[in-house]
């Protein structure tokens, strides 16, 4: 009980913050606000600075917060989210082997819709069909997002693209690049590989219980922190846009443009996430090459199914939907 009393004071005390912006809150008025005295507010403030967050502290003026801390905290992701409910439960992890595993164990449990794991660092980070996905410490953000659509199952692969809408909107609104999105699960900048995406459900017959959507973002790597055999093909933000990101900041990017696109796509289904998702897309008109587990199809991409299904063009003129593939383009 005390914890949560203590938590729900720390998240307070955060949305004052946020809601202050440059403003110095006293002492007096934030234990007014959040019903306690002046000593705990003072604890929690301390605090704060344990965990890294920079305070300037001036007399007769109060308290404002001037930097947060490098190392992402789940208070830091809370200071100026104004989400209602991705994001507003966080599980935050230093070390784990996959967020996903994680979310799926969250999820049987039945946390609520929009709760988010994040680590620090994957020890054994995947991809789709069990590939590696290499994601070092305090680098880039490595997390899982638990979602509850009430959708029929074959409709799942589109929150994959949905969520690629909503990750490049926020690399654009924090960075100065171009990203794209390479159907179904990439996305790109200057060709490069900076965030991937893997969706993955819990589900019975054709109910959805959940909807796991796991996201790997490059964000401060150099060159020289991927593995040589991706250094080719992967980027990361910094690499891009030759500045160090904060990795909070994407983040709530991410849970703002995420849960915006959602409640859209819920009140009135794929066809404005489509139609955003195809000013984004890379492959789109070009000739590509996508790997099926079946076999393998070269045409011209033609674009996606109001499903969000690929359609390609063979030399034949056969047209072919395509589920789930890796695309060369
Ligand atoms: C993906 O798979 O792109 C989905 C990646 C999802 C990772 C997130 S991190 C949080 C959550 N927890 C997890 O355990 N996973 C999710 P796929 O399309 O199969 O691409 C995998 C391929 O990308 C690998 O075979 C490598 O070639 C390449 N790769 C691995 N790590 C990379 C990285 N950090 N950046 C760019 N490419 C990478």
């Amino acid at each position: 009980m005390a914890n949560g009393v203590q938590s729900q004071i720390r998240k307070d005390l955060l949305d004052a913050f946020t809601n202050a912006g440059d403003t110095y809150l006293s002492g007096q008025y934030l234990a007014e606000l959040v019903g306690c005295s002046r000593t705990a507010i003072w604890k929690h403030i301390e605090e704060l600075r344990k965990e890294g967050f920079e305070l300037e502290a001036v007399r007769r003026k109060g308290y404002r917060i001037l930097k947060t801390p490098e190392k992402i905290t789940a208070d830091e992701i809370r200071l100026g989210l104004t989400t209602n409910f991705i994001g507003k439960d966080i599980h935050y992890e230093e070390s784990v082997e996959s967020t996903q595993r994680i979310a799926h164990r969250l999820a049987y449990e039945n946390v609520p819709e929009g709760t988010v794991v994040i680590a620090e660092e994957q020890l054994a980070g995947r991809g789709r069909m069990d590939r590696k996905w290499h994601s070092p410490k305090y680098t880039g953000i490595w997390m899982s997002i638990i979602l509850r659509p009430n959708i029929p199952l074959v409709k799942a692969p589109q929150l994959t693209l949905l969520a690629a809408v909503a990750i490049v909107q926020a690399i654009e609104e924090h960075t100065d690049v171009n990203p794209g999105i390479k159907w179904p699960n990439d996305i790109l900048i200057n060709g490069k590989k900076v965030t991937g995406i893997l969706t993955e459900l819990q589900a019975e017959a054709d109910r959805i219980n959940s909807i796991i959507i796991g996201i790997g973002m490059n964000v401060n790597q150099g060159i020289e922190d991927f593995p040589i055999d991706i250094q080719e093909l992967a980027t990361s933000l910094f690499i891009e846009n030759g500045k160090i990101c904060s990795r909070a900041d994407i983040i709530k990017a991410i849970f703002m443009n995420l849960e915006k696109l959602y409640l859209l796509y819920l009140d009135q289904g794929f066809l404005p996430i489509k139609l955003l998702w195809e000013s984004y897309a890379i492959s789109i008109g070009k000739s590509i090459k996508a790997r099926t587990l079946l076999d393998t199809i070269v045409g011209k991409a033609l674009g996606i199914t109001d499903e969000g299904v690929l359609k390609i063009e063979d030399e034949q003129g056969v047209i072919h939907h395509v589920y789930s593939a890796d695309i060369e383009i």
